[in-house]
């Protein structure tokens, strides 16, 4: 177990509210999620920490230009007057094969839901897509960075950097097809929340570190996403076992320094799932460069023990994969 850490007294000052009743732990009924971390700071009580987690991730040798990359957004191109008016079912093949061919790792598409859409935002298109962007599991598994070896942060920001121009090229095509397309591509939180769509889309499970588990990229996988009114076809949820493996592995509870990952899953807006406490999480979050520790040691991350892990609970479960 790494050592039990202690936040810094400036940082406690600045976690000025609990997180906590922010997400809805405890209630029972369904809501938005409320603007959180990662949004314009009038939004939310967090803008001086977030300030703080910036500044620590970019003194990191090598991650302030890594980032620079992620929000170097492109222009969107304007949407074409004609339509392509195939079939849903080949525009959805038509722009995965696109998304695939430019820098997505994979792709689920679900019909939007308005829980997926932060309180005070408004998203009109009736389609999420979502992309992952895998990790590289050897720079990955060096995190926390600091100052001596940003290594480990400046592959978050690379990841994040091939989601921004990912989404910008599906919307931009998208767009060149008659549709509107808009891109979610991070590091900013912006109006969509991405793992809920990422699930139903089949991109992966809930694990108890809060993040998505990836039957191909474990949890060492960002996300980005793209809303439009292209007629689409939904892809199917996933199911492998990720979520009943979470039941009694403990790596990432015992991995986390301030201990911010709940054993059990608790009530959140409506839904019994795994949660993790902001208020432990964001303090160490904030003074290691953007920390990551939880998605690194998962052990559906590492590449040699994901497989067995998937056919392990195939077996347990009595699951058939998609592709057999
Ligand atoms: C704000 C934010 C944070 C905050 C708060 C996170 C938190 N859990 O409270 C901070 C700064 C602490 C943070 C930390 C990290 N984050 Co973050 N974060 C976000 C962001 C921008 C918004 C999420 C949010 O507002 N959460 C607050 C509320 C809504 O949380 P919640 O109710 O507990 O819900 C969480 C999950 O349970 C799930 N969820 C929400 N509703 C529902 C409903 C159902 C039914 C289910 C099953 C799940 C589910 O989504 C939420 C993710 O935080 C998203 C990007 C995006 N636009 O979605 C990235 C994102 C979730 N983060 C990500 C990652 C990887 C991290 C870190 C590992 C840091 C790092 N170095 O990469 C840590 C992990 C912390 C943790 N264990 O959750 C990735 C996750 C990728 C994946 N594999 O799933 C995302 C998607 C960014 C991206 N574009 O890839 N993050
Ligand atoms: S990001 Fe770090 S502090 Fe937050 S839950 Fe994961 S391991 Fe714990
Ligand atoms: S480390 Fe274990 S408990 Fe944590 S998310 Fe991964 S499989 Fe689940």
């Amino acid at each position: 177990m790494r050592q039990r850490y202690r936040p810094k007294a400036e940082t406690l000052a600045l976690l000025k509210v609990s997180g906590n009743p922010i997400n809805g732990l405890g209630e029972t009924s369904s809501r938005r999620p409320s603007p959180f971390f990662w949004h314009p700071p009038d939004r939310h009580p967090y803008g001086e920490l977030q300030n703080v987690a910036r500044q620590s991730s970019r003194k990191c040798p090598g991650a302030a230009a890594a980032f620079l990359a992620a929000y170097n957004y492109p222009e969107l191109v304007p949407v074409a007057e004609v339509r392509n008016e195939a079939p849903a079912e080949h525009l959805a093949r038509e722009a995965t094969g696109f998304a695939l061919a430019h820098e997505a790792d994979a792709i689920g598409i679900a019909p939007m839901d308005p829980l997926y859409v932060f309180e005070g935002y408004t998203i009109d298109e009736p389609w999420a897509i979502v992309l992952a962007l895998a990790h590289n599991y050897e720079r990955l598994k060096q995190v926390p960075s600091d100052e001596t070896n940003g290594v480990g942060v400046i592959d978050v920001a690379d990841q994040y950097a091939r989601g921004t121009r990912a989404s910008y090229a599906l919307a931009n095509w998208i767009r060149s097809q008659g549709y509107n397309a808009k891109p979610y591509p991070g590091p900013g939180a912006d109006a969509l929340l991405l793992i809920p769509p990422a699930i139903a889309a089949g991109l992966g499970e809930l694990g108890k570190h809060g993040s998505l588990i990836s039957r191909q990229f474990g949890s060492g996988v960002r996300l980005a996403g793209v809303t439009t009114d292209m007629p689409l076809v939904a892809t199917a949820p996933d199911r492998f076992g990720a979520d009943e493996f979470c039941m009694t592995c403990q790596v990432c509870t015992r991995a986390c320094p301030p201990g911010a990952i709940a054993e059990h899953k608790q009530m959140v807006r409506g839904v019994e799932r795994w949660y993790v406490d902001f208020d432990k999480c964001i303090p160490y979050f904030a003074e290691a460069a953007s920390c990551g520790i939880c998605i690194a040691v998962c052990l559906w991350t590492r590449p040699n023990v994901r497989p067995k892990l998937l056919s392990t609970m195939a077996r347990r479960l009595d699951l058939t994969s998609p592709e057999t």
